[in-house]
């Protein structure tokens, strides 16, 4: 599914942005489905600008999790995190917050050598100015992420005193995106959104490599819990795909 530059690009930035990857009607079907799951997770209210996460909105829905077991998804995966990788969950996200200041999901030295990719589908187009997701490409590796390290603590000056600039200043490469557009990125790879606005939509879909050495399992322990015990819904799946992932899961015991 991807080509060996596309390949290449990823493993040394940290990131890809596939344009267009699901067509029109598509993304606009995954976007009822979104809406529909947000709004039942609400109790039928509408939204009123109060920020809202639903840790399985994939889960939730057939439709969504159709989306998973799709090549455009599993295949690149596959690709990107080798043969036996593990699902570690989805959000769906309604934001009300202005920016989410520089970070990386699985910061340290002692992650970057554990392949973890997290799957990012914004519903509404986005700008770097207006809400897009900003990347610091290649920070996903040694030395850069390190370098990083000092904005972790995610202070609205933590930016200021490292480097002198505002964190909206900070050199980044902009994922500008339309729906439809998928982002793909490595979970240490810092990242960071300026210019939120209430009711900013995207769904994102997270799996790691197959967890071979101890300090893989304390990081899921620490970072990702729910890898380890995932929901139901797909702990009994008899979806191929679905159960793959879940039997790949060290110690995993279905209940079905
Ligand atoms: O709100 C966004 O688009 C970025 C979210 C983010 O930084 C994260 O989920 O780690």
């Amino acid at each position: 599914m991807l080509t060996a530059e596309q390949k290449s690009y990823f493993d040394t930035f940290g990131f890809l942005l596939m344009r267009q990857y699901f067509p029109p009607d598509e993304i606009a079907t995954i976007t009822r489905e979104f809406d529909k799951v947000m709004t039942e997770d609400r109790g039928g209210k509408p939204f009123a600008g109060v920020e809202q996460g639903v840790v399985t909105i994939v889960e939730q829905s057939a439709l969504l999790t159709q989306m998973v077991e799709d090549d455009r998804i599993y295949k690149v995966i596959e690709e990107l995190a080798g043969q036996g990788f593990i699902w570690s969950g989805s959000e769906g996200n309604l934001t009300a917050h202005s920016e989410h200041r520089w970070h990386a999901d699985r910061p340290g030295v002692a992650e970057v050598d554990y392949m973890r990719v997290k799957i990012m589908i914004y519903l509404d187009p986005v700008t770097k100015e207006r809400g897009c997701l900003r990347v610091i490409p290649g920070s996903h590796r040694l030395p850069l992420h390190t370098d990083l390290q000092p904005l972790i603590a995610q202070k609205e000056d933590s930016c200021q005193k490292t480097f002198g600039v505002a964190g909206a200043d900070l050199p980044c490469f902009p994922l500008e995106a339309q729906p439809g557009d998928v982002v793909f990125f490595n979970h240490c790879l810092w990242h960071g959104m300026f210019g939120g606005w209430a009711g900013r939509r995207y769904i994102a879909l997270k799996f790691a490599a197959l967890p071979t050495t101890g300090a893989h399992m304390a990081s899921l322990q620490r970072w990702s819990p729910y890898a380890l015990k995932p929901d139901a819904a797909f702990v009994n799946s008899d979806r191929p795909r679905i159960r793959g992932m879940m039997e790949n899961i060290p110690g995993f015991e279905s209940k079905g």
